[in-house]
């Protein structure tokens, strides 16, 4: 399969009822393709300008003079080579939503000489074709991904240049960095006559800092694009569920009287200043639950292992039993809130009694205390929000700025000792640097990581 000789093709539009559905072509036969499978007025679409469209049916492909089976009465967008996504000639066919016409018109335009689309290929024909780069082409992902209004802001931020921008200039300043260095080691002391080293060593420390800063970005980008898993838990009957249920404003869990009303860990994804959450209610930590709610404690522990964030109920009108205290002093001290529910019946529990785990009063029955679970459980999670739109490094991008950065950190030390043999070291280390930082550009990039990349993508994307 080669992406640049092929012509592609993919429905682009979610599967199911919707108005339209949209079925995507591009490559150097589009325009013959689409001919055969589309008939409008006055001129086929090859003889028509990019950036048209046109009312007219597809159908299955004319052939020897016959017209086809008609499939749909479709629009036909025209976009030429190289003013199209994936800068070769693009034709997107609107056809009526639903299943059944946009697989039709696919097999179409299959039959006529194009090649079903892997996934994400035409995202990854706009990366080849040098419209975009690897971080851009992963934002298109990330945008479509997006599950809150901030995580979409980041992608588009990165999409419009946010992450490349920061890494040409990180790269322009290595390639002149070893390109002044190169000339210090090609020349002996009394002939050399470019920068000194210190401005070598002062341009090293520059890019420490810009990886720095980039890097900076790479907790709250992990949090816009997936989410954080926030356990709520505590023992049984202390108003877990209604927590549950007062935080997605939603009846979602039953909640009774009687301890051990929740049996089974319930997930359900709430968004909260931007950041998707998936929130977990579970069952109640009774150590001598036996048959089915044992079950249940058993998986409420394991949701609790697995969590970012811990909201623990307890019921602040008791005294806490050892064995509650036990369990509450399981849980991670910074990455944990108390809420000591039901003060309206009594606070025989104080936040004394738990130190030094932070936690707020509250009656949840009455909604008291709500406001101040969401605002630290916000502030907890995302310690300094960006406040404007800025991208933020995805966690491959970080990978690679890590090693970059401790290549450049180390070079910046070596070029300090002021020897020669040093200086050739910290030369390879910069060498080294631009290859991560170009790995993460796509500039040079392997076949398998560009496969891994695309592969998460849709089909049609
Ligand atoms: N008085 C009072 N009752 C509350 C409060 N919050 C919850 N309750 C009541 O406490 C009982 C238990 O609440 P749930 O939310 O079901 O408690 P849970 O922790 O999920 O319980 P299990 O699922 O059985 O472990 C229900 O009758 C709630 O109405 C509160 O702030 N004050
Ligand atoms: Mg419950």
């Amino acid at each position: 399969m080669d992406s640049a000789s092929d012509t592609i093709a993919a429905i682009a539009t979610a599967p199911g009822c919707g108005a339209i559905a949209i079925v995507r072509i591009s490559g150097p036969q589009t325009l013959q393709i689409a001919d055969r499978i589309f008939s409008c007025p006055a001129q086929p679409p090859s003889a028509r300008p990019g950036n048209t469209f046109v009312l007219g049916f597809a159908h299955t492909p004319a052939l020897d003079g016959s017209s086809g089976d008609l499939i749909d009465e479709s629009l036909i967008l025209i976009f030429r080579a190289p003013h199209s996504y994936t800068r070769s000639d693009l034709v997107e066919i609107q056809c009526h939503g639903g299943t059944t016409s946009a697989r039709r018109i696919l097999a179409a335009a299959v039959d006529a000489g194009a090649r079903p689309a892997e996934p994400g290929e035409f995202t990854k024909l706009a990366f080849l074709s040098g419209r975009i780069d690897l971080p851009r082409a992963e934002a298109v992902l990330d945008l479509v991904r997006a599950q809150s209004d901030r995580a979409s802001a980041s992608a588009l931020a990165q999409l419009r240049g946010g992450i490349s921008r920061s890494l040409t200039t990180l790269s322009d300043l290595l390639v002149s960095t070893i390109a002044n260095l190169e000339l210090a080691l090609d020349f002996p002391d009394d002939e050399y006559a470019g920068p000194p080293i210190e401005a070598a060593i002062s341009s090293l420390e520059l890019a420490v800092k810009q990886s720095s800063d980039l890097l900076s970005t790479a907790g709250e980008g992990q949090l816009l694009r997936q989410g954080a898993l926030v356990v709520i838990s505590g023992p049984p009957n202390a108003g877990k569920s209604t927590l549950f249920n007062c935080l997605l404003a939603n009846e979602r869990s039953i909640t009774d009287h009687e301890p051990g009303t929740t049996r089974d860990t319930i997930e359900e994804t709430w968004i909260l200043n931007g950041i998707p959450i998936h929130l977990v209610d579970t069952a109640g930590l009774n150590g001598s639950a036996t048959g089915p709610e044992a079950d249940g404690v058993r998986r409420a522990r394991s949701m609790i292992r697995r969590a970012d964030y811990h909201l623990h109920v307890l019921d602040a009108s008791q005294s806490l039993p050892a064995a509650s205290l036990a369990d509450l002093h399981m849980l991670p001290k910074t990455e944990s809130l108390v809420i000591l529910n039901k003060a309206d019946l009594g606070t025989a529990l104080t936040s004394s009694d738990i130190a030094p785990f932070a936690s707020i009063c509250a009656s949840l029955l009455r909604s008291e205390g709500l406001d101040i679970v969401r605002q630290s459980l916000s502030t907890a999670l995302a310690q300094a929000p960006s406040t404007e739109d800025v991208a933020h490094v995805s966690q491959r991008h970080a990978a690679a700025l890590r090693r970059a950065r401790d290549l450049l950190a180390q070079a910046h030390d070596l070029l300090a000792q002021h020897s020669p043999e040093n200086q050739v070291l910290a030369a390879s280390n910069i060498y080294r640097a631009i290859s991560h930082i170009d790995a993460l550009t796509g500039k040079h990039c392997s076949e398998e990581v560009l496969a891994t990349i695309f592969a998460s993508f849709c089909i049609g994307k």
